[in-house]
């Protein structure tokens, strides 16, 4: 078996991990896929220095080991919070009003990039598999190359791949593509954003694509393919049966009173629908006054990228929001929305998602959503609560035993947690036992091995 070696803007040690904390999909994943690897976990320690060494931190800690370094304030800047979280995530997520395009932002990005992989070199032997993620990191394998390295290397996006009538709006955005035909294997979370890949390359590039996924450009070929991830089934159901999550769970519906919970858990972002959420539950409440003192909306939100302002100005817009909601809905024994801006242990999580009667996933544009499958996967199999989902969450191809609804639609959201509310049980029960089986069976371990197993197979051809 081939080393492997994962590269990512951030590594997050598997310890700190079951602590209470926002941790992001991808380092639920990756800690997943680590543990059961022998290998490396390559990235950005999180922490600033005044002169960038490349300095690497080794350690090892549960089965994993980490190297990381350090970065300057000025590559933060503009690499972590501008390109990065300015340009790349809001124009991937089709949110061009948001995008920043500012050069400096560029160079400070492909300067990082550089240094990632300087300070990687040394530890890749001739064997290992290279597997970089995200956005963060798109030009790294070709500047691996550039150094000689012949590794096998993939990449895997976490998030959408945009249209190309979008992604042409982006300043150099044939180099940015050019660069990322380096690799050996590029994975999708789904066909859509794949097709959306191939499509630009085709266009805009002229480059040769077959409906494989192959990649023929400038005498290399490279491998596109969809991996939609999932969830680390066994570790959360595991925490879902623990007392830590039968305590939550009590302790939650109690406070609820015979009221019907619905649950929101997404970090804080625009990508998510926050804002339209609550407007479509406002909405729900004022088409169906009855269900005033009825039902409750908890939403946990913990706080991302704070120094980006889009971020602080969607947390403004969420708190004001909600005082309006609760000012005009509450009474003296009910509020109807409970927001908290904090997160909470995985298997309090999962204690949370079980008493809840409806999971309410609505982002407006995401690569695959994990809330979603976690939801399902901590449902009471006798009596299981429902999943509302956005028709623009990648897993939505994978759910479709959800209630799909387009969260831009208030009336339609509005409707559906109705709908839920008031599904007989064999209803429900049918519906859950059909998403269950994808959530169990697409898991983080089958994404794991689907890619490591293409990259191995795959010659390097250039
Ligand atoms: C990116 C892509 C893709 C949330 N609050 C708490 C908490 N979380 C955990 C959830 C879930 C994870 O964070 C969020 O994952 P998502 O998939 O929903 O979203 P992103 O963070 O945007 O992740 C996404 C993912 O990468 C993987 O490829 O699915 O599309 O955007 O696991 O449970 N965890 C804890 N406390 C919280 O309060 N412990």
């Amino acid at each position: 078996m081939s080393r492997l070696i994962v590269i990512s803007n951030r590594v997050s040690a598997p310890k700190a991990q079951s602590a209470a904390g926002a941790q992001g999909g991808l380092a639920v994943a990756l800690s997943a896929a680590l543990r059961e690897h022998r290998g490396i976990w390559f990235g950005w320690s999180g922490k600033e220095t005044e002169e960038f060494t490349g300095h690497l931190d080794m350690q090892r800690n549960e089965g994993v080991t980490t190297a990381t370094i350090d970065l300057e304030q000025q590559d933060i800047d503009e690499y972590y919070n501008g390109y990065a979280n300015r340009t790349l995530w809001p124009l991937f997520h089709y949110r061009i009003d948001l995008t920043e395009y500012e050069r400096h932002f560029g160079s400070g990005y492909e300067r990082v990039n550089e240094r990632f992989a300087q300070s990687v070199m040394p530890l890749v032997e001739p064997d290992d598999l290279v597997w970089v993620h995200d956005y963060h990191l798109l030009p790294l394998g070709a500047m691996l190359r550039e150094k000689g390295v012949k590794n096998r290397i993939g990449l895997f996006l976490h998030i959408p791949w945009p249209p190309t009538r979008l992604f042409v709006s982006l300043p150099f955005h044939e180099r940015l593509v050019t660069s990322m035909l380096q690799y050996d294997l590029i994975g999708f979370q789904t066909q859509e954003w794949l097709e959306s890949f191939l499509h630009y390359v085709e266009k805009e590039l002229g480059g040769k694509t077959h409906p494989d996924g192959t990649v023929e450009y400038k005498g290399r070929t490279v491998q596109a393919k969809a991996f939609p991830i999932g969830i680390d089934f066994d570790e959360f159901t595991e925490g879902a049966r623990s007392k830590m999550a039968q305590d939550a769970c009590d302790r939650l519906v109690k406070s609820a009173r015979d009221r019907k919970i619905i649950i929101g858990v997404d970090r804080l972002d625009y990508s998510k629908g926050l804002a339209e959420r609550f407007d479509s539950y406002e909405r729900f409440l004022s088409d169906n006054p009855e269900m005033a003192g009825g039902v409750i909306l908890l939403q946990i939100a913990p706080p991302s990228r704070e120094l980006v302002a889009s971020y602080q100005n969607i947390r403004e817009n969420l708190e004001t929001k909600t005082g309006h909601i609760n000012g005009a809905h509450a009474d003296v024994d009910w509020v109807p929305i409970r927001y908290v801006n904090r997160g909470y242990p995985r298997a309090e999580l999962a204690g949370y998602y079980r008493a809840a009667d409806i999971g309410l996933v609505t982002p407006l544009r995401d690569g695959m959503n994990l809330v979603a499958k976690e939801y399902v996967a901590a449902q009471d199999p006798e009596d299981p609560g429902v999943l509302i989902l956005s028709r623009f969450a990648g897993s939505a191809s994978q759910m479709p035993d959800a209630l799909m609804i387009n969260p831009h639609s208030a009336e339609e959201v509005s409707e559906a947690i109705s709908r839920a509310l008031a599904m007989p049980r064999t209803e429900r029960k049918k519906r859950y036992e059909a998403l269950m089986k994808s959530v169990r069976e697409e898991d983080v371990v089958k994404w794991r091995e689907d890619f490591v197993a293409e990259l191995f197979q795959k010659q390097r051809a250039n």
